[in-house]
C-alpha cells in the first residue's frame, strides 16, 4: 500500500515538473524576440513599408508607431535611421 502510495506521490512529481518545465519553455518562446534594425513594423523584415514608416515618423518624437522607427535609439528619428533603414533594406530575420 504504502508503495503504490510511494508510486503515486512520484508520477505527481514528475508531471508537475513536465507541466513546469514546459511552461517555462512556452515564457522562453514567446519572450524571444529578433531584432533586426530598421524593422519598424516588425514583420521580420526591411522592406518599403518601413521606409514609409520611418518616413512618416520623420523628425518626430519616437513615441508609438514610431518607436522602432528611432533604429539607432537616440530620441529622434533623423536621417541616420532612414540611412539605416536603407542600409539593412531587403533583410529578413
Ligand atoms: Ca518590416
Ligand atoms: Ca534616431
Amino acid at each position: 500500500m504504502a508503495k503504490r502510495v510511494l508510486m503515486i506521490i512520484i508520477i505527481i512529481f514528475l508531471l508537475s515538473s513536465l507541466i513546469g518545465v514546459w511552461a517555462f519553455e512556452s515564457s522562453l518562446v514567446a519572450s524571444v524576440k529578433v531584432l533586426l534594425l530598421g524593422d519598424a513594423d516588425e514583420n521580420c523584415r526591411v522592406d518599403i513599408f518601413d521606409l514609409a514608416i520611418t518616413g512618416k515618423c520623420y523628425d518626430q518624437f519616437p513615441v508609438n508607431m514610431c518607436e522602432l522607427a528611432d533604429v539607432n535609439n537616440d530620441g529622434k528619428v533623423d536621417i541616420f535611421d532612414l540611412a539605416t533603414v536603407g542600409k539593412n533594406y531587403g533583410r529578413v530575420c
